[in-house]
């Protein structure tokens, strides 16, 4: 049993409100809301005027302690956990990736065991599939029923190590859509693109920018239109991730006004990075690495359209941490493997600390989203969309107290050397921003304040999930 709290004169904030109010928490959960609550000795009392008070950040798409065999990225489930918080975040959907050979419950309960004793916030998982087969695809209906992960990853691209092909994609769409899954495609023609790294290659071309180069929008495009038909023909809805170039939009889009149940996500990088980034000097363009690529200008403004006409449904950040220099943190690969040749350069790039604070900024103040539809991105989509809704991804009575008290005036600067992740760089180093996180609560516990951690490892529980993909 913890105190209750308080919080007095908030501008409450949701997908669809905008009021201010005073808010009571009991037990966890929102137990009040009213113009005005009388504060008791015993409530812990917060003074939100002036900030505003959103759900807590739902990112739906990181990678913490992601082993790719020949690389691992840095965070552990509680040093990324504890990074998110700090950004407003207070539920994380991971990966447990299924190795050859492997079941996928099995996968599960591996990560479960790592991530329990360490998560800093509430969490789920998507669980990846690479070895189709009878035995794995009988799991499925345990897995979204008693296991409760109604999502599942699946690879176009990365042929021998990740990717399935259309038939397994197919038949798998089938066994989780009759069950209330979701399959969730990393949208790139894995074929084309290592023909076109083969060539790049052998012609000498071995640095960053071919990283790109070899991974054209169209093959993007291509992929998530064949990924929509094979969920059409199935009959299930299908869930595009990392969504980066304007024709893959595009097809989402094409989808979508044929009434095709077809979802998307980006990331905050495609929204204010570009390929001209992959021009930087040295080895630098390296940190940039992450698949699919940056990609034109036109990309960012299609994007940003997109989040706002509802073409495009969750920003999150796959958070896929890989060091720069060897070794700050006891792993010895890094980004520098990659030196000499870039398909060698682990593909990812971190971000969980930084979607709230980079959205509201480039989003809201900068006139491209209200806030109530930055809400909605952030939070009460990705609930919605993974089966976390109303218990997360709103403020009500009776869903979970997951707060963030967020002050719209407050200045800052990211930076790698303030930052709470264990990488070594961040992608937005030195950018200036308006609005900043000033109190996080986890089911009414105060977890951050300003810059204090206040949150334990273990705290996070672990979210057993509805239907997904079920909205409109
Ligand atoms: N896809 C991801 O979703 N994350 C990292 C690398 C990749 O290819
Ligand atoms: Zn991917
Ligand atoms: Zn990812």
């Amino acid at each position: 049993m913890t105190d209750d709290v308080l919080i007095q004169n908030g501008r409450i904030v949701t997908a669809v409100d905008d009021y201010v109010a005073d808010l009571l928490v009991r037990d966890g959960q929102i137990e009040a809301i009213a113009r005005h609550i009388d504060p008791s000795p015993t409530m812990q009392v917060h003074d939100a005027s002036g900030l505003l008070v959103l759900p807590g950040g739902i990112d739906v798409h990181t990678h913490m302690e992601f082993d790719l065999g020949d690389a691992q990225t840095v965070d552990t489930y509680e040093t990324g956990t504890r990074a998110a918080a700090f950004g407003g975040t207070t539920t994380i959907l991971d990966f447990a990736l299924q190795g050859h050979g492997q079941s996928p419950k099995h996968a599960l309960d591996q990560r479960l065991a790592l991530a329990e004793p360490q998560a800093c916030v509430d969490f789920g998982f998507h669980v990846i599939l690479t070895d189709i087969n009878p035995g794995s695809l009988s799991e499925l209906p345990d897995l979204i029923n008693a296991d409760g992960v109604s999502s599942f990853k699946m690879f176009m691209a990365y042929p021998g190590v990740l990717m399935v092909s259309d038939g397994d994609i197919f038949r798998s769409m089938r066994a989780v859509g009759a069950h209330g899954g979701m399959i969730n495609l990393h949208a790139e023609n894995g074929e084309v693109i290592q023909v076109l790294i083969e060539e790049a290659l052998a012609q000498g071309n071995t640095s960053p920018k071919f990283h790109a180069l070899t991974r054209p929008r169209i093959m993007e495009a291509e992929a998530t239109h064949r990924a929509i038909r094979l969920a059409e023909l199935a009959e299930v809805p299908v869930y595009m991730v990392h969504l980066s170039a304007k024709e893959a939009l595009d097809s989402v889009v094409e989808a979508r006004d044929r009434g095709i149940p077809a979802f998307a996500e980006t990331c905050p990088h495609y929204l204010f990075l570009s390929i001209e980034d992959y021009d930087r000097p040295g080895f630098e363009a390296a940190k940039y690495v992450m698949t699919p690529p940056l990609r034109e200008h036109e990309c960012q403004h299609a994007l940003w359209r997109g989040l706002r006409f509802d073409d495009l449904q969750i920003v999150s950040t796959d958070h896929c941490p890989f060091c720069f220099n060897e070794n700050p943190h006891g792993l010895n690969k890094s980004k520098q493997m990659g030196l000499g040749n870039f398909e060698r350069i682990p593909n990812g790039a971190p971000g969980v600390e930084f979607r709230l604070p980079l959205l509201f900024d480039g989003g809201v103040n900068q006139g491209r989203l209200t806030l109530n539809r930055f809400v909605q991105l952030t939070s009460t989509a990705p609930a919605k969309m993974f089966g976390m809704f109303p218990r997360k991804g709103a403020i009500a009575v009776g869903s979970d107290a997951d707060l963030v008290l967020f002050d719209p005036n407050q200045p800052q600067t990211l930076s790698a050397s303030t930052h709470h992740s264990l990488v070594d760089y961040t992608l937005y180093e030195g950018f200036h921003l308006l609005g900043k996180v000033a109190k996080v609560f986890l089911r009414g516990q105060m977890i951050v304040n300003g810059d204090e951690w206040l949150g334990q490892a273990g705290m996070g529980r672990y979210q057993r999930r509805a239907a997904s993909g079920r909205i409109l």
